[in-house]
């Protein structure tokens, strides 16, 4: 935080933008951005912090109207207070650190004998990775998506969302692939849960980019988590609304009022987003290195987000995304048309890449269908062994 601040004084900054990696979701680094002088590029860091606590976020949120799972956000944490509240809930359960996300510290419970174990083990957890080791406990949904709602407010009380973004083809906890719209669901009921989102945003007073995490099963919305900073899919989100997202958040911090009003967004056509990671396809071990050749796709519909280049290295101490491949259509259809050919087209030498999957992936029955789960492409990895 020290080095970046003093970074920002050097280069004479105006402002600090958080991106989406580290210190991006970090109170205390907003706070010591403003402290500085700085504008933050962000919401308020009492927003980003009472979102961090999943808790708490449940609570706002459920008070807020936002559809939440049956369970338990309370502040007694007594394991017979947990398990008593573990019983009323029903199983299967989710045991979840509060002050995890992203999937850390969770444990699945399918039954009462399972229940007193995973609750000592969970706490314990968070207690080592977090410092807190207070737990929130949630029916658990077998078979859900990742449905993602995108929302945007100004510092003048208006508030509007987006669209929604299917982030379901995941593995570990980390996305591979982002769509927008999400297969399969009508404009209504997206609208229905966007409206939602859009009240929250106003009754929590938040500032800025945000996302509205949901599992989505049997036609209804269970909200998760808030992010509270731009994420890396957003792009998807920028393609079907023409909205530059980045353009908006500084805009906003600069003190402008939102340009447009939900009325006045349109959803139009269809866009999916490749992460391209430095990687071994199959077995997902890091492929860090110089890359010898890079070239990337291009043509109408295509967009390409990276900061590689032939001879660039990929240093091994990072992420390891180095690009996005999205593309645009007027229909889904189109859209994964233009992303075979995109990625047919792309050439990255020197280091191993994920490209092989995703060109898989691309012609592969159930995900050109739409609408897969969860779980899909580790179902996926373990038919596919190599
Ligand atoms: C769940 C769940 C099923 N039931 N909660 C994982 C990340 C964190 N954001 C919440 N997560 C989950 N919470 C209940 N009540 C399943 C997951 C989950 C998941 C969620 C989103 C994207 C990928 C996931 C992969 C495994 C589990």
């Amino acid at each position: 935080i020290d080095k970046l601040l003093a970074a920002a004084r050097t280069s004479g900054a105006q402002a600090v933008h958080p991106g989406y990696g580290f210190l991006s979701e970090n109170a205390a680094f907003a706070q010591a951005v403003i402290d500085a002088g700085l504008v933050w590029v962000g919401p308020a860091p009492t927003a980003m912090w009472a979102m961090a606590e999943k808790s708490r976020a449940r609570q706002r949120m459920a008070a807020a109207g936002v559809p939440v799972l049956p369970g338990y956000d309370g502040d007694d944490q007594r394991p017979e207070a947990l398990r008593a509240a573990a019983l009323r809930t029903g199983f299967p359960l989710m045991v979840k650190a509060s002050a995890g996300g992203g999937g850390r510290g969770m444990r699945l419970v399918l039954d009462e004998r399972m229940l007193d174990a995973a609750i000592t083990s969970a706490a314990s957890e968070a207690q080592a990775a977090f410092g807190d080791a207070r737990l929130l406990l949630e029916r658990a949904l077998p078979n859900a998506r990742h449905v993602e709602i995108q929302v945007f407010a100004d510092r003048y009380g208006r508030a509007v969302h987006l669209g929604e973004r299917d982030c379901s083809m995941q593995r570990r906890h980390q996305k591979i692939l982002e769509e927008a719209p999400a297969p399969g669901i009508a404009r209504r009921v997206i609208e229905r849960i966007g409206e939602r989102c859009v009240a929250a945003c106003k009754k929590i007073g938040y500032r800025g980019a945000g996302t509205f995490e949901f599992l989505y099963e049997n036609g209804e919305f269970f909200f998760i988590e808030m992010n509270t900073r731009v994420q890396v899919e957003h792009p998807v989100t920028e393609l079907v609304t023409g909205i530059d997202i980045v353009q908006m958040q500084i805009r906003i911090a600069a003190g402008e009022k939102l340009p447009f009003t939900q009325r006045n967004i349109q959803m139009r056509g269809h866009a999916v987003e490749c992460r391209i990671n430095a990687e071994d396809p199959y077995k997902f071990t890091p492929s860090p290195g110089r890359i010898t050749m890079w070239h990337p796709p291009g043509g109408p519909g295509v967009r390409v987000d990276s900061h590689a280049y032939t001879n660039y290295y990929v240093p091994p101490n990072y992420d390891s995304m180095i690009g996005k491949i999205i593309v645009h259509g007027d229909t889904r259809d189109q859209a994964l048309a233009r992303m075979r050919i995109a990625l047919s087209e792309t050439v990255i030498e020197g280091i191993q890449t994920n490209i092989p999957l995703h060109r898989e992936l691309m012609v592969d029955a159930k995900f050109i269908e739409g609408g897969t789960s969860i779980h899909y492409l580790e179902g996926w990895l373990g038919q596919h062994k190599r």
